[in-house]
């Protein structure tokens, strides 16, 4: 067994186990990052999109910020459509100048990859049989086999950064574990195409035939989604089924003015609710969809998975440099009062955009009258300005 020291040990290299990888390093703490697929499978998942501009500053804090300026696109709003019309939400108008950032998780991965690499951090793809032991004393270690040899990384914490589907929850004994989860009765079929956008900003659809988003990546390359149902299988539908859907969901103008394409990704995404309480166990913390999803309605995934680990950098950081145990020891409450705001406001974006049969014609009705009152009440735009730019983090 080859056995190797750090101070955190980190499972998974996706958004969350980099970016806490990238700001322990910044700090001068030392770190392993354990990852069970490769490089180019993380990078080949499209995920999210939209940044909040605590995610970008946090991401410059890391030294990771110089492409996201270049290439990102600011948007200062976005539009409902609903009624054969769209309505447009004044983010900044309304919360006094906060934007969002379109700069898709591939290239924030990407980002955090390249630095890695630059700072010839070790992180090490391809690691099955990945086990935590120890995390219910001072002396954690994770094992896993490398090209078949076994392993081993003593360390003083494990960061549980690798997703709903990871091994670091799976590892806490259930008795220990709240859950809460909510599956929602359809799914997301998404398209990355390189064709132009249909509108500059974000269109968020509400229609009969079901929901609708049309997003971007660049000038570009557009991403766009329509709610579909969770028996599809992405070979039944071909780019042309897709782009009939897609147009019958949208406004006439936008209908009218969409460029299509060949797809060059195309997936189907179950939507969850879910949250695992507490996130820290003795030496083990959780951080990102290892403790808990949304449905990307709000696009609040990627930006809570960086929430956590702002709080948790923060709190190796103290640990380390002043020898303080206060982030450390809230670090689990902290997070989960964001988390359940977000949770909260993804939950209701998602009731009030998407079809759900089993609410019949009242349904839709109660729906449109929300969205009705949504565009015409400064106070509901700008409650849901707020939470779509991302809520204050707390002192
Ligand atoms: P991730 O799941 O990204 O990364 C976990 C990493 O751990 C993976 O690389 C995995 O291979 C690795 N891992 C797992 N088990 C392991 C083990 N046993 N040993 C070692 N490594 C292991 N959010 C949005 O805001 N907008 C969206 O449109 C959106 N779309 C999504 C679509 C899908 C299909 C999914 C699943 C999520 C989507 N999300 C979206 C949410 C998504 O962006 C997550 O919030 C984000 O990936 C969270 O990052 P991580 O916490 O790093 O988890
Ligand atoms: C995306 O661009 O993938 C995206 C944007 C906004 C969302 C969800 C996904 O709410």
């Amino acid at each position: 067994m080859v056995t190797q020291r750090t101070q955190v040990a980190i499972i998974g290299a996706g958004p969350s186990g980099l970016l806490l990888g990238q700001l322990l390093h910044r700090a001068g703490i030392a770190n392993i990052v354990v990852e069970r697929q490769d490089g180019d499978y993380v990078l080949g998942r499209i995920r999210a999109g939209v940044l909040e501009q605590t995610t970008c500053d946090l991401l410059i804090e890391a030294g990771v910020g110089t492409r996201m300026h270049a290439d990102g696109m600011v948007h200062e709003g976005f539009e409902l459509c609903f009624g054969g019309a769209r309505h447009r939400i004044d983010m900044a108008g309304l919360t006094g100048g906060k934007r969002v950032t379109v700069y898709g998780q591939t290239e924030v991965t990407r980002d955090l990859m390249d630095a890695r690499a630059a700072a010839g951090l070790t992180t090490v793809y391809h690691a099955v049989e990945v086990a935590l032991h120890g995390f219910d004393t001072k002396t954690p270690s994770v094992t896993y086999l490398k090209d078949g040899e076994p392993q081993e990384i003593r360390c003083d914490f494990i960061a549980g950064c690798d997703g709903y589907h990871g091994v670091s929850r799976a590892s806490v004994p259930p008795e220990s574990l709240s859950i809460y989860e909510k599956a929602y009765p359809f799914g997301w079929l998404g398209v990355l195409a390189d064709t132009k956008p249909v509108s500059h900003e974000l269109i968020y659809s509400n229609h009969e035939r079901g929901f609708a988003l049309c997003s971007m990546r660049s000038p570009t390359r557009t991403r766009y989604y329509v709610q579909c149902s969770l028996h599809d299988k992405v070979e039944q539908w071909s780019d042309a089924a897709f782009w009939d859907e897609l147009r019958l969901r949208l406004d006439p103008q936008a209908a009218e003015s969409l460029i299509t394409g060949p797809s060059i990704e195309k997936s189907i995404a179950p939507l969850r609710s879910f949250v695992a309480e507490p996130m820290r166990f003795g030496t083990l913390f959780l951080a990102g969809d290892a403790a808990h999803v949304v449905p990307p309605t709000g696009a609040k995934g990627l930006n809570l998975a960086a929430s956590d680990i702002r709080y948790l950098s923060r709190a190796f950081i103290e640990h380390y440099a002043e020898r303080s145990e206060a982030g450390i020891t809230h670090y689990s409450d902290v997070c989960l009062r964001r988390i359940w705001k977000a949770e909260r406001f993804s939950w209701w974006f998602t009731g009030l955009m998407h079809r759900f049969p089993e609410t019949g014609a009242i349904g839709q009705k109660l729906q449109r009258a929300e969205l009705d009152y949504l565009v015409s009440s400064r106070a509901a735009s700008t409650a849901m300005a707020e939470n779509y730019v991302g809520l204050p983090f707390e002192a």
